[in-house]
């Protein structure tokens, strides 16, 4: 926990339909045992609330943001830009374009404001979680076995041969 009980983690979305897909982050943190609180902060239709939240979470004792959008995806650069602590951007599958759009609107920075940008829809969500974990993890050092146990445990899974 940080500043006064908050959880390490905010997820963010621009959306509730994007919740499915960041649902796999914050699956990913609660199987690490990382707490996280996730809230819909959209770049276009509540610009103030993204201020705000991008403005006070370092404040408000966050260490990790991971903000999922699609489309003309703006929000994991606009709150990068106002905020110092690390992004991860995750490209939600849109319909229109599949996530391409979302993809391209995260990834392409400027430099000095930096995104770190995950794979499209789901895996790029849940591998947001793990990469989040794996930040907190180089000061943690029982999460960074919790991480090393999930990896262990997914390698023992992966069977030699096709059944
Ligand atoms: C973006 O527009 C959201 O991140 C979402 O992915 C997309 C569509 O939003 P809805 O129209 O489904 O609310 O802002």
């Amino acid at each position: 926990m940080g500043e006064a009980g908050t959880p390490p983690v905010a997820i963010i979305m621009g959306s509730q339909s994007d919740w499915p897909t960041m649902q796999r982050a914050a699956a990913m943190l609660d199987k690490l045992n990382v707490a996280y609180d996730a809230r819909i902060v959209s770049a276009h239709r509540t610009p103030d609330r993204l201020v705000e939240f991008a403005r006070g979470a370092a404040d408000e004792g966050f260490k990790v943001v991971i903000a999922g959008a699609g489309g003309a995806a703006h929000l994991p650069g606009m709150v990068a830009s106002m905020t110092h602590l690390p992004v991860l951007g995750v490209p939600v599958q849109s319909k229109a374009l599949s996530g391409q759009d979302s993809l391209l609107s995260i990834v392409q920075m400027p430099a000095g404001i930096p995104v770190g940008t995950l794979a499209i829809g789901e895996a790029g969500a849940a591998n947001a979680g793990l990469l989040a974990a794996a930040i907190l993890a180089t000061s943690d050092e029982a999460l960074a076995e919790r991480l090393q146990a999930f990896r262990a445990e997914q390698t023992a899974s992966v069977a030699e041969r096709p059944s």
